[in-house]
């Protein structure tokens, strides 16, 4: 009997004495970590979930949360973790979407979460950040050891959300192969070993935290500093006993705007790494002169895993997301026909490979769109490639925000507001932001004689969008700019707000 993900991540940990996860409460060895996992293996299926059954969970960050994770390896429940700012409507959406069986939330929340799952035919338990819930009561004196189910590589291990164009979230299907191979080519290319720590600060409700860094650190066998969340002052506590860090731009951005951060504190570091959103040139530079780091900057997407990354030998090219990594192709492709571009010429993002999901979620048309006959998949980034096989990702054609390395999708506050009384339409924008990266800016046309109110508008959608996803600036404009075809030109409306957030 195998399963692939389990026998390389969850298995090897049971001999481990050695601490595998090191928190602010205490220290959790590799055994702890899969006894945890194995326990709580016992109670999902105590619970009567199968392997296949999807598992909906919005909980903190925690070795508990890793060890649910783990739990769903074990079980071949496929794993669908939820960022914890969405709101319970916005949770209702993914448990009704993936048909969940189960939702696991915040016991802070069982009150409104409770009734979430039951009017989908879900089952509840609560998780907290400290461990506690009725799914930790459950999994208590259950048996350390748990015989792992089978698995085939093609099987699937998780299911995450991205929004999409249309504003309705899709479900990427990740499986076993997608996530252990890329875990495995990462852990090459970045000479991950069982000497590291990694300084672990980013939620692990995404592929960054989850299948980038817990995972390629689970494979090779070393330990993860595991904070609930990025702090510089975390950070600047914690680092001089790691060896590596894996951050969003904005961990940069604001470690550098920290004068306590310096060479001495970063000096023994071995790998810095960014990624979910473009890195400024910038901050590559100022990062070196005062570490004297170049930071390795990657790419990827939920649906793809990691696909392109700089070398760890060789040039780090500031701005650019480096060369396809092994066993991945990128290609680069006329948005309009589909047709390969030459070399040297901007165009679409196309990558295939082992990294490449399986497809969306019961929305064959949805995958049809994206993912060709031939395995390549339509990123939505715009990029070129050059002599020496950098990527450089100069656009994207989809109408999307990173903001602090969470992806926004317009259309899902637009359609939010256009609902609202005194609203004709609206557009939402991202433009530059000092802390985020990019910053969310809604711009409101009034319906005849309506007179919408910020304070108004933000009251309205506060309970239906996760805080971050909220614009942080409104302005009110007659009309939008709109080109011939009747489609609204954001560049232009880009270009007028692009100082909305720009520091005094
Ligand atoms: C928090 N806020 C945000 C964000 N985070 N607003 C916009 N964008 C954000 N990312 C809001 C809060 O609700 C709050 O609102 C205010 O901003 C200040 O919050 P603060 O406490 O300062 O934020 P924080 O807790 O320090 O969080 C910022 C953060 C966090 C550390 C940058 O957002 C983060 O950990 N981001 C990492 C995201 C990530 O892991 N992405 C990977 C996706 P108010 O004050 O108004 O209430 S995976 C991916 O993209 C692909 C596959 C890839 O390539 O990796
Ligand atoms: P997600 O849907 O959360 O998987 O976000 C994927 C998107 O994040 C990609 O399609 C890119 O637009 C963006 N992204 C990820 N890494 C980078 C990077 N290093 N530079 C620029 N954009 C990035």
């Amino acid at each position: 009997m195998t399963n692939p993900l389990h026998d390389a991540l969850i298995a090897p940990q049971i001999d481990r004495t050695d601490p595998l996860l090191i928190t602010e409460t205490g220290e959790i060895s590799g055994a702890g970590f899969a006894a945890m996992s194995h326990r709580f293996a016992h109670a999902l299926t105590g619970l009567g979930l199968k392997p296949g059954d999807r598992m909906a969970v919005q909980i903190q960050k925690s070795a508990e949360a890793l060890a649910l994770y783990g739990a769903a390896l074990a079980t071949g429940v496929v794993f669908l973790p939820l960022n914890t700012a969405y709101t319970p409507d916005e949770v209702a959406y993914f448990v009704e979407n993936a048909g969940a069986a189960l939702l696991v939330g915040d016991p802070a929340a069982a009150e409104v979460l409770e009734p979430v799952a039951r009017r989908f035919g879900a089952g509840f338990q609560a998780l907290d950040g400290a461990g506690q819930g009725s799914l930790a009561d459950l999994a208590a004196g259950r048996p350390d050891s748990f015989d792992a189910v089978s698995r085939d590589r093609d099987d699937l291990a998780a299911i995450l959300y991205t929004s999409g164009t249309t504003g309705r979230s899709k479900g990427a299907m990740l499986t076993q192969a997608n996530l252990l191979d890329n875990a495995q080519v990462l852990a090459e290319a970045w000479r991950f070993t069982d000497s590291d720590v990694l300084l672990h600060m980013l939620p692990i409700f995404h592929t960054h935290g989850l299948f980038v860094a817990s995972n390629v650190s689970l494979l090779t066998g070393g330990k993860m500093i595991f904070l609930p969340g990025f702090s510089a002052d975390r950070a600047i506590r914690w680092l001089p006993q790691a060896t590596a860090m894996m951050g969003v731009p904005t961990f940069y951005t604001r470690l550098l705007d920290d004068p306590r951060f310096d060479r001495a504190l970063s000096g023994h570091m071995r790998l810095f790494t960014s990624g979910s959103a473009p890195l400024l040139a910038e901050t590559h530079r100022q990062f070196e002169e005062r570490t004297g780091h170049r930071i390795l900057e990657r790419y990827g997407m939920t649906e793809t895993n990691m696909s392109t990354s700089n070398p760890y030998d060789g040039e780090r090219r500031a701005g650019t997301v480096g060369p396809a990594l092994p066993g991945v192709e990128v290609r680069i492709t006329d948005p309009e026909t589909g047709e390969p571009l030459p070399q040297g010429t901007p165009g679409m993002i196309e990558v295939r490979g082992h990294n490449v999901f399986k497809g969306y979620w019961q929305m064959p048309e949805k995958t049809a769109e994206e993912l060709r006959p031939d395995g390549f998949f339509i990123t939505g980034d715009i990029g070129v490639i050059d002599e020496a096989g950098y990527v450089t990702i100069v656009g994207r054609q989809k109408d999307l925000i990173i903001s602090g390395g969470y992806n926004i999708y317009p259309k899902e506050i637009e359609l939010l507001l256009d609902e609202q009384p005194g609203v004709l339409e609206s557009a939402v924008i991202g433009v530059p932001h000092p802390d985020f990266g990019e910053g969310v800016v809604a711009v409101i046309v009034p319906a005849p004689g309506g007179e919408p109110k910020p304070a108004e508008l933000e009251a309205a959608i506060s309970s239906r969008l996760a805080r971050f996803k909220q614009p942080k600036r409104y302005v009110v404009q007659d009309v939008l700019p709109r080109n011939t075809m009747g489609k609204v030109q954001k560049n232009l409306l880009r270009e007028r707000f692009k100082d909305s957030f720009r520091q005094s």
